[in-house]
């Protein structure tokens, strides 16, 4: 699998506002935050996109989400709004799967 710039990320090549690490997942803070509280998931697993995810991978992206909703809680979020773009048309810019949370503000449904 290829690297990204969120391999980079991972074996702290580059920085990032890490909010939470464990064995199976890294959390940072988005640099082009789209809220006031805006940080990404991701699992040190290189996978591209969740489509690309399998069986195999069904207790990782269960714990991605578990990690998502603990840091919200730290972050002091109650509402917020998770949010996977998978491929290019669906505005996924990073090939290494992440999961959007933001929050600290409202927000509107249907996304644009
Ligand atoms: P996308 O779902 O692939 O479009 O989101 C990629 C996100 O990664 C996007 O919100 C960027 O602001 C964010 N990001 C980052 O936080 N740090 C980086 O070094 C790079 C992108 I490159």
């Amino acid at each position: 699998m290829s690297e990204t710039i969120f391999s980079l990320i991972i074996n702290r090549e580059i920085p990032a506002n890490i909010l939470y690490e464990d064995d199976l997942s890294l959390v940072f803070s988005d640099i082009n935050a789209q809220a006031p509280v805006h940080f990404l998931v991701i699992p040190k697993k290189p996978i591209p996109k969740l489509s690309d995810a399998t069986e195999d991978d069904q207790a990782l992206l269960g714990h991605l989400l578990l990690v998502a909703n603990k840091v919200a809680a730290e972050q002091g979020l109650t509402d917020f709004r998770l949010n996977v773009n998978n491929g290019a048309g669906a505005s996924q810019t990073v090939f290494h799967l992440h999961i959007h949370v933001l929050g600290g503000r409202p927000f509107s449904w249907p996304p644009g």
